[in-house]
């Protein structure tokens, strides 16, 4: 039934990992992704390690199976989310938007798996020189903070150019995006997109109305000049942020435009004010369902495009 060397790394029946959104990957969301055998993760975002521990024991209170937490590197309560996550014994942590060296001998060392996202081929073969026991090549299809290479480009370059496995993301909806994902050498993929619209995730429902609205060309990626390009569903406040880059408005009031943007949106629910990240499969999500039907699609989609590819032969 489709396992992959993914399973065994990290003691998980099904090798999907859940996207670790910030504001959006709750431990709701993650134990019913844990739950029905993929990994779930918390999104640790900018948030302070308080509201992380909390969410830890919320999770370890609901469900015995393995879980994970991403933490962002760009949030200044990185270090202290570290020892949070180290004194909790957490069996995995990703992490987005920089270099978790520094970290990686510590966590290691209390048996914590890590799992750092790459969006290049020079920082897949730094992670694994440091000791990552994974990476996720994230291609520009992803929402939020992205890279320049495509999944399709990104993944078989870094597969050929490291020896841990290799776990796909960006742009991965369904069966043939996963079985697509392994044909390009990965052990695994990792989806958001698709789990903001499961039932237990806990966004507002007017995020996840204009998700399933979305059409292909919806998203857009906006902060290029910033040096933090980031994917999200158009609206008002990507409009602003074009007018402000084509006028080369500098990029320290840029970013400063950004603070509390994902809040507003995800949480209250401002669609036109907030920062609606999403990936570009966001076209194909059409319905809410439990993370663990979306995990059965998934699985079931991948074994109908294999044997169907096994009778063509
Ligand atoms: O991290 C993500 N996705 C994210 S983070 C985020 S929150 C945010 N807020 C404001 C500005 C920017 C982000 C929303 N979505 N995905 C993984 C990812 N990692 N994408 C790109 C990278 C990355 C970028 C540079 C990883 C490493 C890196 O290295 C820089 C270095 O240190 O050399």
């Amino acid at each position: 039934m489709l396992k992959t060397p993914l399973c065994n790394l990290l003691g998980i029946e099904y090798p999907i990992i859940q996207g670790g959104m910030a504001w959006v990957a709750t431990a709701e969301l993650a134990a019913a992704v844990s739950e029905a055998g993929g990994l779930g993760l918390i999104g640790a975002g900018h948030a302070p390690a308080d509201w992380v521990q909390g969410e830890i024991r919320k999770i370890k209170a609901v469900t015995k199976k393995p879980f994970g937490i991403n933490v962002m590197l760009l949030s200044p309560f990185v270090k202290e989310v570290m020892d949070v996550i180290i004194e909790e014994r957490v069996p995995v942590v990703t992490t987005g938007a920089g270099n978790p060296g520094t970290y990686m001998a510590a966590l290691k060392e209390v048996g914590c798996k890590v799992v750092p996202l790459v969006p290049s081929i020079a920082m897949a073969k730094r992670m694994a020189r440091v000791g990552a026991d994974a990476v996720i090549a994230e291609g520009t299809e992803s929402g939020g903070h992205v890279g320049e290479l495509t999944t399709m480009a990104l993944v078989p370059q870094v597969v050929d150019c490291i020896d841990i496995p290799v776990i796909a993301a960006g742009g991965i909806h369904d069966g043939r995006g996963f079985v697509a994902a392994l044909a390009l050498g990965a052990v695994g993929v990792q989806m958001g997109t698709r789990f903001m619209c499961a039932s237990e995730c806990t966004i507002h429902s007017s995020v996840k109305e204009v998700i399933l609205k979305a059409k292909d060309r919806d998203t857009v990626v906006t902060g290029r000049s910033t040096g933090h390009p980031v994917r999200c569903i158009r609206n008002k406040f990507t409009r602003q942020l074009e007018q402000m880059e084509a006028q080369c408005v500098p990029a320290e009031e840029i970013e400063k435009m950004g603070v509390g943007r994902m809040k507003i949106c995800m949480i209250d629910g401002d669609v036109q004010n907030g920062s609606l990240m999403a990936g570009q499969i966001a076209s194909m999500v059409d319905k809410i369902e439990p993370a663990r039907d979306i995990i059965q699609d998934i699985m079931q989609g991948a074994a109908k495009i294999l044997s169907n590819l096994e009778v063509n032969r």
